[in-house]
C-alpha cells in the first residue's frame, strides 16, 4: 500500500483516514478524492494531492489511478441510512454503479479495494445479540440493500478476477472532527455536541434501542490493519464484523453525565430512523476479525467520552 486514492476524502471517515494514511505510511502518495461542492480545505488540501473523483465517472477514476499509479483505493462514497431512505435511487447509483466502476478500474489496474459495509447490512431476521459473522442478511432499508450487495459484488470480484477486496461492517462511528450526515446512529455524535455546548438534546432514537458504536480512531485502525493483513490468514473478506461497544441513548447520556453532570436530554422519536435502528443488531460478534487479522478495539465508552468532550471543547473554544 503506497499510492492510495481515498474516494470521499472530505466525509466523516475520509477526512481523518486521508490524514492518517499520509502521516503513517512512509513514502506514500495519498490522493484526496472529492466531489464538487465538498472540496478539501486546510491541512487536508495542503498536505497532499487532491482530485475530483466522482464514483459515477469511471473514466475519470481510471485516469487518476493511472496518473498516480494507485495501488489501493479506499471507497468511502455513500449516502448513509436515513438519507438513503429519502433518496433510494441516488443511493443505488452511488453505492452500486459507483462500486462497479471502482471494481472495474481495480481489475484493469491491479488495485486493492476497501469499501465499507455496515451493521446496516443486517435486518430484522438477523440474530440481534451476538450477531454472527456469517448469518441472515435481509435488510429492509435501501442502505442495507446496497451494503449487502457491496459485500457480494466485492467478493465476486475477488473470486472471479482476483481483485484484492477487503471490508469491515462499521458500527455507528463517533468523532469530533467531521460530523456524519444522515445516519441512524448520528444521534450519538449529536448528543456530545449538545452536551459540550450546554444545550438540551432532543434524541430521535428511543430508550432501550441498542446499536454497535465505535470511536473513529478504532475504526480507522481497523480499515488500515485489514488492508495490511496477511492475505493467507483471511478466510473472510467482505465483510468482517467489528465491534467495540454497544449502548442505547440512556447509557450514552449517563457516560456524558459522568463528565458533564448538568447534561440533559429528551426524546422525540423519528419513526423512520427508529424503524431502521430496530432492524439492526444490538451487538455484533467480531471473533473472526480477531482471529484472522488480530482486530482489537482500544476505546470503551468512557475513554471515548473523555476524548470527545476534550476534542469538542477545543474545537468550539469552550472552557471546562
Ligand atoms: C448509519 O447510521 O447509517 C451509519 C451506519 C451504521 O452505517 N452510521
Amino acid at each position: 500500500m503506497k499510492n492510495i486514492l481515498v474516494i470521499g476524502s472530505t466525509g466523516q471517515i475520509g477526512s481523518e483516514l486521508t490524514m492518517k494514511l499520509r502521516r503513517e505510511i512512509p513514502g506514500s502518495t495519498v490522493v484526496a478524492g472529492y466531489i464538487p461542492g465538498a472540496e478539501p480545505k486546510g491541512i487536508l488540501l495542503e498536505s497532499g494531492p487532491a482530485e475530483i473523483a466522482d464514483v459515477r465517472d469511471g473514466a475519470t477514476l481510471a485516469g487518476i489511478v493511472a496518473r498516480y499509479r494507485i495501488d489501493t483505493i479506499y471507497n468511502l462514497a455513500a449516502l448513509l441510512s436515513a438519507v438513503a431512505e429519502r433518496k433510494p435511487l441516488l443511493a443505488w447509483d452511488i453505492q452500486m454503479n459507483g462500486l462497479l466502476n471502482i471494481l472495474e478500474v481495480a481489475r484493469e489496474k491491479g488495485c486493492a479495494v476497501f469499501t465499507p459495509s455496515s451493521i446496516g447490512s443486517f435486518g430484522p431476521e438477523t440474530p440481534h445479540d451476538g450477531t454472527p459473522q456469517d448469518t441472515i442478511q435481509r435488510p429492509r432499508s435501501m442502505y442495507g440493500v446496497t451494503k449487502v450487495a457491496t459485500e457480494l459484488l466485492s467478493d465476486y470480484y475477488f473470486h472471479k478476477y482476483g481483485v484484492d477486496t477487503r471490508s469491515v461492517r462499521f458500527p455507528g462511528l463517533i468523532s469530533y472532527v467531521t460530523p456524519p450526515g444522515g445516519g441512524t446512529t448520528d444521534y450519538s455524535v449529536e448528543m456530545y455536541y449538545a452536551a459540550v455546548k450546554g444545550e438540551v438534546y432532543t434524541c430521535p432514537i428511543g430508550a432501550g434501542t441498542f446499536m454497535d458504536m465505535m470511536y473513529m480512531a478504532d475504526a480507522l485502525r481497523a480499515a488500515v490493519q485489514l488492508m495490511e493483513a496477511d492475505p493467507a490468514r483471511l478466510r473472510h473478506r467482505n465483510a468482517f464484523n467489528i465491534a467495540s461497544m454497544s449502548f442505547d441513548p440512556e447509557i450514552l447520556a449517563a457516560a456524558i453525565r459522568r463528565q458533564i453532570p448538568s447534561f440533559t436530554f429528551k426524546y422525540d422519536v423519528d419513526p423512520v430512523r427508529q424503524a431502521i435502528a430496530n432492524s439492526w443488531p444490538d451487538r455484533l460478534d467480531d471473533r473472526c476479525a480477531r482471529e484472522e487479522w488480530d482486530w482489537a478495539p482500544q476505546f470503551d465508552i468512557d475513554r471515548m467520552t473523555t476524548e470527545m468532550i476534550a476534542g469538542l471543547r477545543k474545537k468550539f473554544g469552550i472552557q471546562a
